[in-house]
């Protein structure tokens, strides 16, 4: 069994509770904002990726650094409807990357169905910032995306 650690991290709100439940086929819908953090399990037989869904709000940020160590892929989420949560995005990728070695970045611009306010310079941008190695534009709502995310999840 190969296990892959996976972070999910970005602004409280954008979607990574759903997005991970959404991809991990645990059929839960977001319960509100998370507490500290949730764990997800995804993957076929043979490979698992332990997803470490960080919580968004600001109390919770000073977890990040500890939760995040030893991760093969980190996810960072932001709204796409939200240009504020994309330029937080620089300040997760300090949290979480500080714990971790040679881990693929993946962004991921969630909530496409609410309309896109970011443009593709400014995510191009921040995807630099970052060393980011793809990103993917996603919605939890239509499922858009989510298949292409599960997929990299997969291939660390
Ligand atoms: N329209 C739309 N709403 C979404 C989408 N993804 C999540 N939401 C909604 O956005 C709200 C927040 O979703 P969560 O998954 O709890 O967000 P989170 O990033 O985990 O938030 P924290 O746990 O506080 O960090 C919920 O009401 C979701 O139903 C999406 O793709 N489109
Ligand atoms: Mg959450």
């Amino acid at each position: 069994m190969r296990r892959l650690k996976v972070i999910f991290a970005g602004e409280s709100e954008v979607g990574k509770t759903s997005v991970a439940a959404a991809i991990s086929a645990a059929g839960l819908a977001s319960g509100g904002p998370t507490i500290g953090a949730d764990f997800f399990v995804s993957g076929p037989d043979g490979v698992r990726a332990v997803i470490f869904d960080l919580a968004g709000q600001d109390r919770f940020a000073p977890l990040a650094p500890l939760l995040s160590r030893g991760a093969r892929i980190v996810v960072l989420i932001f709204d796409v409807s939200r240009p504020e949560t994309l330029l937080a995005i620089p300040d997760w990728a300090e949290r979480v990357l500080s714990g971790t070695e040679d881990a693929k970045v993946i962004l991921v611009g969630n909530k496409l169905d609410a309309g896109l306010r970011v443009t593709p310079e400014d995510i191009a941008s921040v995807a630099a910032a970052v060393g980011a190695h793809r990103v993917i534009l996603t919605s939890a709502s239509t499922g858009f995306g989510l298949n292409e995310l599960r997929k990299e999840l997969l291939e660390a």
